[in-house]
């Protein structure tokens, strides 16, 4: 997160980090979106070059908040570490356009922990370029990308930007379709490690975005660009309903 502050370390009990099976980083983040389902951008699986398998290659650190002694006072809520027993990329994920860029993570047993609520559509009606939304993460702190990190989660507060506007700014560079959501505001911004990540409109409670792509971060010209949660609601309903243990 470039530009951002502590998060208060309950702020996020439903923020997920992604580690290797050694409790390293694996550089990615996502967000408990039910008991038993972690939400997070495809491109944490797969790219240009690299293709991971959750299954055997990651942990999730569900409530992480600290990642360094200097803040384990301060910690409140409980980091619950599962294994992945399932996963589902979205089935138009394309990783060179980063278009359709979601992906299910099916932990491997349910968490207590409070999962965060998703936006269906309810509340995209009411973004303007006057919405307040929050990116938060683990990932680079220096746009610098000196790779300096933070030692608890931080957050930044960023304005929604109009999807033609957005289209505007990257236009010969990007194609932002409507599965896309960007968010800008100075020296504020995600950046490499915040990927997958969530986009969380603290007003309403809920999760709008999945942090996905930008052009080096904290750009004045160029918004950060977040997967659409209440775009592909059908998707991530579905696959949530057809696999889940706990859901009725
Ligand atoms: C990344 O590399 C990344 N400015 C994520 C978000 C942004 C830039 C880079 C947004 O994971």
């Amino acid at each position: 997160i470039i530009g951002g502050t502590s998060a208060a370390p309950d702020e996020y009990p439903w923020f997920v980090r992604f580690t290797n099976t050694d409790g390293t980083t694996q550089g990615c983040a996502g967000s408990l979106v039910t008991d038993e389902f972690v939400l997070t951008a495809g491109h944490c699986l797969r790219g240009q070059g690299y293709e991971i398998n959750p299954v055997t290659q990651t942990l999730l650190e569900v409530g992480k908040y600290c990642v360094d002694a200097s803040c384990q006072n301060e910690v409140v809520t409980n980091v619950e570490t599962v294994g992945v027993s399932l996963f589902f990329i979205h089935p138009d994920y394309n990783y060179n356009t980063f278009e359709y860029d979601f992906a299910l993570l099916k932990l491997n047993e349910a968490v207590s922990i409070s999962p965060i609520a998703m936006d269906q559509g309810q509340y995209s009606p009411l973004y303007d370029t006057t919405k307040e939304l929050w990116v938060a993460g683990l990932g680079e702190t220096d746009t610098g990308g000196g790779g300096v990190y933070p030692d608890k989660l931080l957050h930044t507060n960023v304005l929604y930007v109009e999807q033609s506007d957005c289209e505007n700014s990257f236009t010969d560079v990007a194609n932002i379709i409507d599965a896309m959501l960007c968010a800008i505001d100075d020296g504020k911004d995600g950046c490499q490690g915040d990927s997958g990540g969530p986009l969380y409109d603290k007003e309403n409670d809920a999760l709008v975005g999945i942090v996905s792509f930008g052009i080096g971060c904290a750009s004045p010209i160029f918004p950060g660009v977040y997967s659409r949660i209440s775009d592909q609601w059908d998707w991530i309903r579905k696959n949530i309903c057809d696999n889940s243990d706990t859901l009725p």
